[in-house]
């Protein structure tokens, strides 16, 4: 498999995360990547596609907050990581606010995602990695490129960061790859938690459909997002596919679940499929509540495989750090396997 990183991915360190009334160790680590990367075989630094690509997907006035979020945080006399405390609830509106923390909670959406002082430059790295990933596919180098992304992207939306997500990789490089003439694209999510960002992006767009397979809302993150009633609006109608399952949830309800996304990808006529791929469906994840083995992940890999479209996956969530590369590993093994 023809993997991308950049080693600024490696940048970003949030300490804390609010969750459970605590301030606990935050789950998204460097190690994540570490034992990603100690997994692979080679892999390739990407080139730098600029920001065109992420204004086509994100509000550049955001694009420039989250450029300038951790100085001002510090401008501001703060030590740490910058995190929101006030947000918007009702009648969100594009308001310039001056201090930082009214232009956090403007932008984010929770209290676990902190902007840290490397934050920019690993979430940018990302970007581009997931844009290399594109240019592989697109350029007939590669028929699957995966991109081990870090930070993730999925829970990011135009304007917003949350979920430990700030740029959207997969919408970047949903987009990227229709602008690079392989659409019609399909976003098909697999990580635990519903990609809420991907979702809002191309709500009303119906030249990109959007699948995913996620805890039920109801009882998980994000919690406002992924009810199975969600299903695209305006041009976009019907080009949203949410199947939120229980806590629980195993390979056997798992696969009936992809088996539909997967006919719905193909009823829609996908030529080039985006996975956001989290490993943490994973039993032992140490945030989740899904019951799929390793194994299981090697099966997922091969009935997208199967689906035989040339194939982009950005890396999301996934929390157990020893297992992490094992997983993917074994989702590559599947997929490559097809
Ligand atoms: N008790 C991704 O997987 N909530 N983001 C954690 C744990 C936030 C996950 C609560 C989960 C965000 C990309
Ligand atoms: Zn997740």
């Amino acid at each position: 498999m023809l993997t991308f990183c950049s080693p600024a991915q490696q940048t970003h360190a949030p300490m804390l995360e609010l969750v459970n009334g605590k301030a606990e160790e935050h789950a998204e680590t460097p190690a994540r990547l570490a034992n990603m990367l100690a997994q692979m075989g080679a892999v390739r630094e990407p080139a730098d596609f600029g920001l065109a690509a992420i204004h086509a997907v994100h509000d550049p006035a955001y694009v420039a907050f989250l450029q300038t979020a951790h100085a001002d945080w510090l401008a501001a006399g703060r030590e740490g990581d910058a995190i929101g405390y006030a947000f918007p609830v009702r009648g969100r509106r594009p308001l310039d606010l001056e201090r930082i923390d009214g232009r956090l909670g403007q932008y984010g959406f929770d209290t676990v995602t902190p902007i840290a002082a490397g934050t920019w430059a690993a979430a940018y790295g990302a970007a581009q990695s997931a844009l290399a990933a594109v240019e592989a596919v697109a350029s007939g180098e590669a028929r699957h490129a995966f991109a081990l992304c870090r930070p993730p992207g999925h829970h990011a939306g135009a304007d917003y960061f949350g979920g430990y997500c700030y740029l959207n990789n997969a919408a970047i490089a949903a987009r990227a790859a229709a602008a690079r003439g392989l659409g019609p694209v399909a976003v098909l999510d697999v990580d635990y938690h519903h990609g809420n960002g991907t979702q809002d992006i191309f709500r009303e767009d119906g030249s990109v459909f959007f699948a995913s397979i996620h805890a039920d809302p109801r009882t998980d993150f994000p919690y406002f997002w992924g009810h199975a009633d969600e299903r695209g609006a305006g041009d976009g109608e019907g080009a949203t596919f949410n199947q939120p399952l229980p806590r629980g949830t195993g390979w056997q309800d798992y696969e009936r679940a992809l088996g539909k996304a997967l006919d719905a990808i193909a009823a829609f006529g996908a030529k080039t499929l985006v996975v956001s791929y989290g490993a943490d469906t994973f039993a032992d994840d140490p945030i989740t509540q899904f019951a799929l083995t390793t194994e299981d992940m090697q099966l997922m890999g091969a009935m997208i495989g199967a689906a035989g479209l040339p194939t982009i996956t950005v890396m999301e969530g996934g929390y157990n750090v020893a297992a992490l590369g094992r997983n993917v590993a074994a989702f590559i093994a599947g997929l490559e396997s097809a």
